[in-house]
């Protein structure tokens, strides 16, 4: 039986992945920090499993990560997921994600060099790294792929920079199995709610239950003409997992190759319970601006296609439909 840990088992992709790796019968330990409430609300379904055990663990702290792996060295696949991942928190709290999605990566790799752990590493990049490289191009004729120059524009994008090179550092510098998934925007039920695509559905949902309350409050929001290419995060899951697959650790970009904007999503996400024209409820809300934005995403992966085998399976319309009707139920 393969042994996997998983850092960052409480987030959306967390879930998602000891889910997967359950089923192809992995025995996995999922590390999850302290917290003074319940944590776990993505993972509930599987605490009682027997395969799985919950460990605690915080990966801004070196002496923890090694106590984790001290208790389990017979460790097959070791996946970072663990980030402060929201972007604009991060403008907010730059050094907190500094601590959390830079230093985090190198105190998970530099105690795999130092405790002689013989395990493959998944380190979770991000199409954010690639930042501002493109204007919005509304012929959407530009992708960015594994060659695409990194010109990271908030302190999270800086972060994941910096885990990444890391990440390829310690592969040709120890001969680690290390890859790095550059992910694009991926969603679904378990996104958490104050990313763009989850903040629009749930308050769909919300309004909906309300019976569509004229008085309900308005969804407020930032920049709605920025492109994202959004998948479902179930798919890219999966990836990860290929990617520890294969005989030589390398870097992949995983996408669906179609972008969209926020009013694009707004304009599908609402269509579902009926309504063609939102207007009257979203209201535009400085809040919600960032200090330095990303305009344009689209990401090509032919690579992961042609050496992975993966492809995402459900389109932009599904992962909405998807995101819409479990808000609404
Ligand atoms: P998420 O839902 O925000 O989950 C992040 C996880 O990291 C949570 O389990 C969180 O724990 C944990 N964490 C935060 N600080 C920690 C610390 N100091 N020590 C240990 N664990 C800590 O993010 P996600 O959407 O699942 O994304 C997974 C990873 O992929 C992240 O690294 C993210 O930056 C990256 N990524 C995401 C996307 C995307 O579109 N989703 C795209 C590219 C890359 P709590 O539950 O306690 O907060
Ligand atoms: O913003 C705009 C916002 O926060 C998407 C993370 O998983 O994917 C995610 O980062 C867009 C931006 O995701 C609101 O300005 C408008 O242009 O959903 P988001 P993100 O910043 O793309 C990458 C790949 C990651 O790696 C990250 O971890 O939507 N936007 N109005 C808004 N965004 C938010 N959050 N809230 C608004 O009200």
């Amino acid at each position: 039986m393969k042994k996997a840990i998983i850092f960052g088992i409480t987030g959306q992709d967390g879930s998602h992945l000891a889910d997967l790796l359950l089923e192809k019968e992995y025995e996995v330990v999922g590390v999850s920090r302290r917290a003074s409430t319940d944590n776990t609300q993505r993972i509930k379904h599987i605490l009682s499993n027997e395969n799985f055990y919950l460990m605690q663990g915080d990966i801004t702290d070196a002496y923890s990560v090694i106590n984790i792996f001290k208790k389990h060295s017979n460790v097959d696949e070791i996946y970072n997921l663990a980030a402060q991942s929201h972007v604009a928190v991060s403008f907010k709290q730059p050094a907190l994600t500094w601590d959390i999605t830079g230093k985090g990566c190198l105190n998970i790799l530099q105690s795999i060099v130092d405790l002689g752990i013989d395990a493959r590493f998944y380190q979770a990049s991000s199409s954010e790294m690639f930042g501002r490289n493109y204007d919005i191009d509304r012929s959407q004729n530009k992708f960015q792929n594994e060659d695409t120059k990194f010109m990271p524009q908030s302190p999270y994008a800086i972060a994941k920079c910096a885990a990444h090179y890391m990440t390829t550092l310690f592969r040709e510098a120890y001969g680690i199995h290390s890859s790095a998934g550059i992910l694009f925007n991926h969603e679904g039920e378990r996104r958490g709610e104050t990313f763009v695509t989850r903040k629009i559905t749930k308050w769909i949902g919300d309004w909906v239950k309300s019976g569509k309350d004229l008085n309900f409050p308005k969804l407020r929001l930032g920049n709605l003409e920025a492109f994202r290419d959004w998948g479902y995060a179930g798919d890219y899951v999966e990836a990860m997992w290929m990617m520890l697959q294969q005989d030589s650790p390398q870097d992949y970009v995983i996408c669906t190759g179609k972008t969209h904007t926020i009013r694009e999503f707004l304009d599908v996400a609402f269509l579902h319970v009926g309504m063609e024209d939102w207007s009257d409820l979203v209201v535009q809300d400085p809040e919600f601006y960032r200090p330095a934005e990303v305009d344009y995403l689209r990401g090509d992966c032919s690579k992961a296609n042609k050496i992975l085998g993966w492809t995402p399976k459900h389109s932009f319309e599904d992962l909405v439909k998807k995101m819409v009707e479990h808000d609404v139920s």
